[in-house]
């Protein structure tokens, strides 16, 4: 059965069979990334004006492949890295595109079973979308890498926008605590004999409160080397038994496990791309090439839809 499914798909190819598609489809994932953002301003990863060819342009970070930027292990040795930079990304004054109005649009209609997306800017709740999963987080929280206390990400922001490391303010509490019982103990110690060793040497205090640093606060974006959050598996799981088309907007799917949401779901579920590039390792069954805005508003026209004006959705 799946293969004469596939057959018939192999005959998708054109807008007329993505319009026939999105008027008999009731359950679309729209499976969104970088791209659907980029006409707000916000650069993608990848594209030639990205931030990976910016990074290496400017130079200025050092980093021996622009990806470090958002790698765990490099955040880990060197934080201050990120937080000269993270400014330029953090999601602001923001407002959301003809795409993510698009989605809200579905969503409106009964026709979302849900968006995935990769993106970090949280726009698609802004737009109003509900059933939305943020697969690579947001800057909504920041966790301690330390004791993985979580604050809500504006705690982070004066840190962002000034450019320095914000460290966990639980940790610094337990770090002052154990300085302060330290600092008691020694004055106790103080009032009456010093401690020798056989050598007639002062002996090393022992730290017995343990102390150390106080943990980093990294917002809660998935880096590479992070694992994604339980939740994308829970809700795939989920929504493969339901999903009757897949819409990939916006992202050149090089990053997993997002981009294997393609394999995830049943192979008779027609995919629909739409992107400004092509792709060549995986094979939807249409691709419409273009701006994403402008093909959006195009399928809509046609299908007699329409598009939640900006005013329609909250501003920031
Ligand atoms: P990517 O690898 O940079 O791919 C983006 C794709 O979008 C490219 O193939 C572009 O050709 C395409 N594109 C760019 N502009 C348009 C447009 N106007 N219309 C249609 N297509 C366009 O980014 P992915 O999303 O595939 O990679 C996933 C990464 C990117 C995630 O980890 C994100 O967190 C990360 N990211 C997110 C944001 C954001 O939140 N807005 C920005 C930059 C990177």
């Amino acid at each position: 059965r799946v293969l004469r499914r596939r057959q018939r798909l192999s005959h998708l190819s054109s807008l007329e069979d993505a319009l026939n598609l999105l008027k008999t489809s009731k359950n679309i994932i729209v499976l969104s990334g970088a791209g659907i953002s980029t006409s707000c301003g916000i650069p993608d990863f990848r594209s030639s004006t990205g931030l990976y060819a910016q990074l290496q342009d400017e130079g200025k970070y050092e980093l021996d492949d622009p990806q470090q930027m958002f790698d765990i292990h490099y955040f880990r040795e060197r934080p201050e890295v990120f937080y000269s930079f993270a400014k330029q990304i953090y999601p602001s004054n923001f407002v959301p595109s003809p795409c993510h109005r698009w989605i809200k649009l579905l969503e409106d209609k009964g026709l979302l079973l849900r968006n995935y997306t990769q993106n970090i800017d949280t726009l698609e709740s802004l737009a109003g979308v509900e059933k939305v999963l943020q697969c690579h987080g947001s800057f909504k929280t920041a966790s301690c890498l330390r004791c993985k206390n979580r604050v809500p990400g504006q705690t982070i922001e004066p840190f962002i926008m000034s450019q320095h490391i914000p460290y966990c303010p639980r940790c610094q509490e337990e770090v002052a605590q154990k300085q302060q019982k330290k600092d008691q103990l020694k004055r106790s110690k103080g009032k009456g004999k010093a401690r020798w060793d056989e050598d007639g040497e002062e002996e090393e205090e022992e730290d017995i409160w343990g102390g150390g640093e106080p943990g980093i606060m990294k917002p809660d974006i998935t880096f590479f080397g992070q694992a994604l959050d339980s939740e994308f598996d829970e809700c795939l799981f989920k929504d493969r038994e339901e999903v009757d088309l897949l819409v990939i907007i916006g992202t050149s799917l090089k990053v997993a496990p997002v981009s294997e949401v393609l394999t995830h779901i049943p192979h008779s579920v027609p995919q629909i791309y739409i992107n400004l590039t092509p792709v060549h390792h995986v094979k939807p069954d249409i691709c419409l090439l273009g701006d994403a805005d402008s093909i959006v508003t195009d399928l809509s026209s046609r299908l007699g839809w329409t598009i939640p004006s900006p005013a329609a959705v909250p501003q920031p």
